[in-house]
């Protein structure tokens, strides 16, 4: 197994700053993943995130896989079912909604998905996730049946991951969704960070190198980012300090 948590925490404790590509198996051809992942692979990106609301099954298998002849980065699971596990993969995130009160996605997808884990030798890492109001309503929302904390009660959100963290979960994801209108605040990280001592993950809605570097500076560990690369892959260019790398060598500056 691969101690890909032990390796989160420890870039934590160092104060390096972790970027995610999350390839949703729905949205991903297998004709695509070559140049896609090349593209990964000459970022700053340090993880890759598999999953979706709405997966066929054994598609992501047959998906990870192929991501895995491509790149030598972890490869996590961010599974919206049961159906998303597969051994391919480095590590799972176990995510427990707690935003909501859907015993399904608080226990009930865990109890069910634990004879198919138990086959596996991923690294299970207990998650808590919580969805934040991002002015749409999300997949999230849809598939879980649950609603979003308020973005303004930031009281009570930063007492929900407390909560997490308290009944052991290892990371905490604070969720706008996926192309979200509004990504996650400064002040919300900010004060989820401060109350937290487990590494934090922040995704939804996240567009520019702006929004990330102020997730980044607000306290977040890891930010996830899907649909700017999906909509355009020069977006990877954006985000790497050298601007785009070049297959040409620079010319020498003639003195
Ligand atoms: C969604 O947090 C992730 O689960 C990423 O969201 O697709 O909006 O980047 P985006």
């Amino acid at each position: 197994m691969k101690p890909i948590y032990k390796d989160i925490l420890a870039s934590t404790l160092k104060g390096e700053k972790l970027l995610a590509v999350l390839i949703d198996p729905d949205k991903m051809t297998l004709d695509t993943v070559p140049s896609f992942i090349e593209k990964v692979n000459t970022s700053i990106t340090t993880h890759i995130f598999v999953g979706g609301s709405t997966v066929d099954e054994n598609v992501t298998d047959v998906l990870v896989e192929k991501i895995k002849k491509y790149t030598t980065l972890p490869v996590v699971l961010f599974p919206g079912d049961v159906t998303q596990i597969t051994n391919k993969a480095d590590a799972i995130l176990f995510l427990s909604l707690i935003s909501g009160s859907n015993p399904e996605y608080l226990i009930g997808k865990h109890i069910a998905s634990i004879s198919k884990l138990k086959e596996t030798d991923l690294d299970v890492i207990s998650t808590g996730y919580i969805l934040i109001e991002s002015g749409k309503k999300t997949a999230v929302e849809r598939v879980t049946g649950t609603e979003p904390l308020s973005r303004t009660n930031i009281q009570h959100i930063v007492d929900t991951a407390k909560a997490g963290e308290l009944l052991g979960m290892k990371l905490m994801y604070l969720e706008a969704g996926s192309g979200a209108k509004l990504s996650v605040s400064k002040d919300i990280i900010l004060k989820v960070k401060k109350a937290l001592n487990i590494p934090l993950i922040v995704g939804g809605g996240i567009r520019s190198k702006e929004q990330l570097d102020n997730a980044y500076n607000a306290g977040a560990n890891l930010v996830v980012i899907g649909t700017a690369f999906e909509e355009n892959n020069s977006f990877f260019d954006e985000l790497n300090p050298h601007g785009a790398l070049s297959i040409f060598p620079k010319k020498e500056k003639i003195k």
